[in-house]
Parts: C-alpha cells; structure tokens; sequence
C-alpha cells in the first residue's frame, strides 16, 4: 500500500523535533506507547453516539467496554461518583458544565485570563465569554497569590451563579474550602477546572477539589499523560444543591444532566480510539510508578523555580506547589518581550510559551512572561541536577539574545543532552 510520503515525513521531522529538543510547555507530555497504540487502533473506525449499553449504533458491544473500562479507571483515579469521558477537550468539558447549569446572559465568575485563566473561563473570544455574562476575580499584586478576599467581595456583590476554580497558568494550589464557602453563601455552583494539575491532584500532592466542587473537568493529556481530551467528574462529599433529595438521586439527576450537556448537547459521536487511551492512561496512573513520577514533576519544578530566582528572575508567587512556574521577565530584563525569547529559544530547541504575568502592561502577542513547566522533561527521565543547567542554558539566551552565534552553540548542548534521554519505541 502506498503510504502518503508527504504527510508521513512531516511527521517524521516533528518526531525528531521532540526528541532531540527540551520541552518545557506546562500542558503538554510525553504518551506511552501503549497509549499511542490505543489512539492510532480501530477504535477510531467506530461510531458511538450515546453511552455504553445506551447507543444510537449497533457493533457498540466493545467500545462500550474500553468506554465503561476508561470510566470506571477514572472514578477510582480521583474516588469519584461520576464521570463522563467523553470530552473531545478540556474547553468542551467547560463549554458542557456551562451548558447544563447556565443560561445563556447568566453572569459566572473565573480568575482573569491575564492573571492565569483560562481562554475557556469568560474570555470574550471564547463562546463561554460570549454567551454568559463572565466576571473576574485576580491574584494580589504583591503575593501573585488568588486573592480569596476579594473575591468574596466581588462574589457577595456579583451574586454570579457559578464560581470556576482553575487556571493554565498559576502555580500554587486552591483553597477549594473557602471557595465552596463563598459559593454558598450566595447559592452558586462551584466548579473545578484542574487540566493542569490533574496528575497532582490524582496522587495526593495538591488539595483534592473533588470534596468541595459540585463539578470538576480536566483536561487528559498535560499532568495525566493521557490521549488529547477532555472528562468531567463528580466528588461524593458535596451538600445537596438541590435540597431535599436524597444524595443518590441528585448524584443521579445532574449527572444524567452533565451526560446530556455532552451529547447531545455539545457534542456528536465520541472518539473512541481516544477513549480507549484514556483508559490506558487513567491505568497507568493508578500505578506507584506513576505517582513516582508526579513527585519527580512537583520536585523538579522546585528546584528549576528556585535556579529562576538564583539568576534574579522574578518567579510568580515566589515559587511553585505544583509543575509550573511562571516568569516575569520585567525584573531581570524590562526590555525583553515574552514573544522575543520564545522565539529564540526556539532556534536552539528549546520550547516555552510566552504568556502575560499579572497586571501586564503588554498584550498576549508579546507578553511579558513564560510559562514553564517539568512534564515533559520528567517523562523524559530528567531529575532535579538537571534543572540548574536548563536555567542556566535559558538564562545565556536571554542574557545575549541577540547573539546569533550563541544559538547554535546552546543548540548542540542541548542536542546533546536529550539525546541521553531517549524515548519512542515507535
Ligand atoms: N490549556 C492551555 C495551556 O495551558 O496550554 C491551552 O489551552
């Protein structure tokens, strides 16, 4: 059979980027080749509108396995009552939450984009911005810390029907107990997004917002290490939202909305190929080595935080609970745009993101921060001596960023570096 040469040799390059780079974006990993091999299998052949033993097409008997498989893997991941896996990403989860308990014009509250949100928290570019009203709550300006006080303020006046925990890019944990005490005191709904930290949360490194949340999503593919996707949970411990009924039957009731708010209501036919290496990716992380490997994550961004702030880097909030880590560049280099070293750090294999810091007085083009996270590099097999030297290889591009003869210089050590880390079976 002839294979398309084209698009295959673009794979094959991209293949060689990840290898021979450092990849230091917080929301992206390495997957295993059993999860790889699950996403490329026949799954992704097979229609299944519906949920398993409730769907619209007949030949379902063996998605419904991997499917109930992939659910069953994840309630016990998390000690959840419910899950849906369905999710094609972590903004559908949001978009499916949204749904089944706003109504469109309905006024929420999620922390700033420019603080740390998220694009699917209230940004006016994203539908959630669009057809809700969104209101913000920050982080202090001094700490870089969510300010809980304020946003009970802002709560208490805003009366918003929903209250959304979570970001893509703040490095501390939550106070998912005094959020949920502010949500009641104004009968909202709280609501977890924790694609980030997910893999963290999972083994007990960070609060567990499952207690306090009336609903979680996450996304499976940054801390998990799963398949590109999306999942919705419920925790058991939440109080009745819906008074008198019993807990069993409100877990039944909104779960069968949340159901609903995915398909039909956001969705059509799941990817079941992607489901199937959910499954396998919720599998591996039930396993000690899994849990290992988040504490290497949470120990490396500490060390690499701390190499930040020894070069005289402003690091947001001082430091990391979790596998990222945000840079305000302004201290060390008020000239330097966020735009202009992910850029350059790019030609010598290095990748970041920019991304704005809190009260930025640049846009999101250029920034005036990075974001970057232990992930990837963890999978890789790196530990915490490595962390200095990835500072410090960082730290000689921004210094003499326009040093052009610099770049293939760090390039080869870098080269050479991930080359003693080798991955892909396949
Ligand atoms: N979740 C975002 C990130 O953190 O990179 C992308 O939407």
């Amino acid at each position: 059979m002839k294979r398309d040469s084209k698009v295959f040799e673009i794979i094959e390059k991209e293949r060689q980027r990840q290898m021979s780079g450092l990849e230091l974006i917080a929301s992206e990993n390495f997957v295993s080749d059993e999860v790889m091999e699950a996403m490329g299998s026949v799954m992704t052949n097979k229609y299944a509108e519906g949920y398993p033993g409730k769907r619209y097409y007949g030949g379902c008997q063996f998605v419904d396995e991997t499917e109930q498989l992939a659910i069953d893997r994840l309630k016990e991941l998390f000690g959840a009552v419910w899950a849906n896996v369905q999710p094609h990403s972590g903004a559908q989860a949001n978009m499916a939450v949204f749904l089944t308990l706003l109504k469109p014009g309905d006024k929420f509250m999620g922390l700033d984009l420019s603080h740390g949100g998220h694009l699917s928290h209230g940004s006016k570019v994203n539908s959630s911005g669009m057809l809700y009203d969104p209101i913000a709550y920050e982080v202090d300006e001094e700490t870089g810390m969510v300010d809980y006080d304020k946003m009970e303020e802002v709560a208490l006046r805003e009366k918003p029907k929903l209250i959304l925990a979570g970001a893509s890019a703040y490095s501390r944990d939550w106070d998912y107990k005094r959020m949920r005490e502010i949500a009641d005191k104004i009968g909202a709904f709280l609501m977890a997004d924790i694609a980030h930290p997910a893999g963290l949360i999972a083994v007990g490194l960070l609060n567990d917002p499952l207690k306090y949340c009336h609903v979680v999503t996450s996304t499976t593919h940054k801390t998990l290490r799963g398949p590109r996707g999306g999942i919705i949970m419920m925790g058991e411990d939440f109080e009745n939202p819906f008074g008198k009924k019993t807990m069993k039957g409100v877990v039944r009731k909104m779960s069968s909305l949340f159901d609903s708010g995915v398909f039909p209501g956001t969705q059509g036919g799941p990817l079941e190929h992607v489901i199937a290496a959910k499954a396998v990716a919720f599998g591996e992380a039930l396993t000690k080595e899994y849990k290992d490997y988040m504490k290497q994550v949470k120990s490396n961004a500490e060390v690499m935080a701390q190499a930040f702030v020894e070069k005289g880097y402003h690091v947001i909030s001082e430091g990391t609970d979790n596998h990222l880590m945000l840079i305000d560049l302004r201290t060390k280099f008020p000239e330097i745009t966020g735009r202009k070293v992910e850029n350059t750090l790019v030609l010598a294999d290095i990748t970041v993101n920019k991304n704005m810091v809190p009260f930025d007085t640049r846009s999101p083009f250029q920034a005036s921060g990075l974001r970057v996270g232990t992930p990837a590099i963890t999978t890789r097999g790196m530990k915490e001596e490595h962390m200095p030297v990835i500072v410090d290889f960082i730290d000689q591009m921004i210094s003499d960023i326009d040093n052009e003869e610099l770049i293939p210089k760090i390039k080869k050590q870098v080269n050479e570096m991930m080359a003693e880390f080798p991955m892909f079976a396949w």
